[in-house]
């Protein structure tokens, strides 16, 4: 169910959200790929329309934030793992052993591109005479290193669902979607063809930001 801040039920846990936000996405991927639908209402908040809402779940402003019974749970890698500890479904995270490592890793891979990304995307909306050259350049350097992990690390993707490849996921569909032309593809067939695949789930084409 989608509602505002105002009209939010006791009940259910509520998922503060925008609907381009990467980092919401992934905690609604999380919900989508668990089935928990039923327990986690969706709230709709423009951070920089309403931050003092939002301040009230997280005192950084930022969405995602999750409220459970009056507890605030941010961000959004401490959300995810809580939603996939809470609900049923497929487990997303592994509780334990190299397995877990592998996913949190490739999450914070793929939150470090994001954070790159989204960094440039609010460098971009300055006056161009504000704008830092260096740190775009820097950025995108560091998301293009990003880009050549996740190719040499293609086979690893395939086949599988949870935090990580969600992660990734939501990284690239916000590159693709908030600084298109990147070109990205270019000399990484296999992340290429494992991102088409992966983009087809109903839970990433659910959440796509173009909505
Ligand atoms: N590390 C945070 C990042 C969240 C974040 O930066 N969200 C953006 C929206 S994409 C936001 O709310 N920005 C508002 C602001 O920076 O004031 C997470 O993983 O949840």
């Amino acid at each position: 169910m989608k509602d505002d801040v105002e009209g939010m039920s006791m009940s259910k846990m509520k998922l503060l959200y925008a609907g381009t936000s990467p980092y919401a996405r992934k905690a609604r991927m999380v919900v989508l790929e668990k089935g928990m639908t039923d327990e986690v209402e969706m709230v709709f908040c423009n951070p920089f329309d309403m931050p003092e809402q939002i301040r009230a779940a997280n005192p950084l402003g930022k969405v995602p934030a999750l409220i459970d019974r009056g507890r605030a749970i941010y961000d959004s890698p401490v959300i995810c793992e809580y939603l996939d500890r809470a609900g049923g479904g497929p487990e997303l995270l592994p509780s334990d052993g190299d397995a877990r490592w592998e996913v949190l890793c490739r999450q914070a891979l793929a939150d470090g591109m994001l954070d790159a990304a989204y960094n440039i995307v609010m460098e971009k909306r300055r006056e161009d005479s504000e704008q830092s050259a260096y740190w775009i350049e820097r950025w995108w350097s560091g998301i293009f290193s990003a880009f050549d992990a996740l190719q040499q690390d293609a086979a690893a993707l395939e086949g599988r669902v949870d935090l990580g490849t969600i992660a990734v996921g939501a990284a690239i569909g916000y590159i693709d979607f908030r600084l298109p032309g990147s070109d990205w593809q270019q000399g990484r067939a296999d992340l290429a063809r494992w991102y088409e695949g992966f983009a087809a789930r109903p839970a990433m084409k659910e959440t796509d930001p173009a909505l």
